[in-house]
């Protein structure tokens, strides 16, 4: 079992498809752990996406991320760190297969709707900066046996 951190972006929530987007986790038979509406500071939003300052598109990026509120949460499942970055489909979303996310529903390489940690490095990091432990839930769903078991 894995964990791994999804961000529903600014458009994601101003274009409502929040819903859209957690059916999609939901049906492939991903695990909502922790879940929350927030607008995210500069501060954390610079900690989030350290590893692209300095590149030109750093500012824009921050600003686009801090605009308006986001819903973040973290997945766990069998393999749910690379299971979400295929649902995600890749960062452009012109080039983006559709039956992803970004190809179903955007032409932007910024404005992409989503993020998911793209390691278990990354999401074990990620996680600690958006959630205390307390509000990572431990729990199990009916159906689980038949979504994750056998071989
Ligand atoms: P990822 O989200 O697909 O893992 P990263 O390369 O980690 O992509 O970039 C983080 C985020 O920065 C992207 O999701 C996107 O919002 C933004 N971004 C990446 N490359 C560009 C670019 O060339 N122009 C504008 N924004 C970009």
């Amino acid at each position: 079992m894995q964990r791994t951190l999804f961000i529903c972006k600014p458009d994601c929530v101003q274009r409502r498809l929040v819903g859209e987007v957690i059916r999609r986790f939901e049906s492939k038979g991903l695990r909502l752990v922790a879940l929350k509406l927030m607008t995210v500071s500069r501060a954390l939003a610079e900690k989030h996406y350290a590893e692209h300052a300095g590149k030109p598109f750093f500012e824009g990026l921050i600003q686009f991320i801090t605009a308006t509120p986001v819903v973040v949460g973290v997945l766990e499942g069998n393999e749910a760190i690379s299971v979400l970055r295929g649902l995600m489909g890749p960062t452009n979303g012109a080039a983006a297969p559709p039956g992803t996310i970004r190809g179903d529903f955007g032409l932007s390489r910024q404005n992409n709707l989503i993020h998911g940690s793209d390691s278990a490095e990354s999401a074990a990091r990620e996680i600690a900066l958006w959630f205390t432990p307390t509000e990572l839930l431990d729990y199990q769903l009916a159906d689980e046996h038949y979504v994750s078991g056998g071989e």
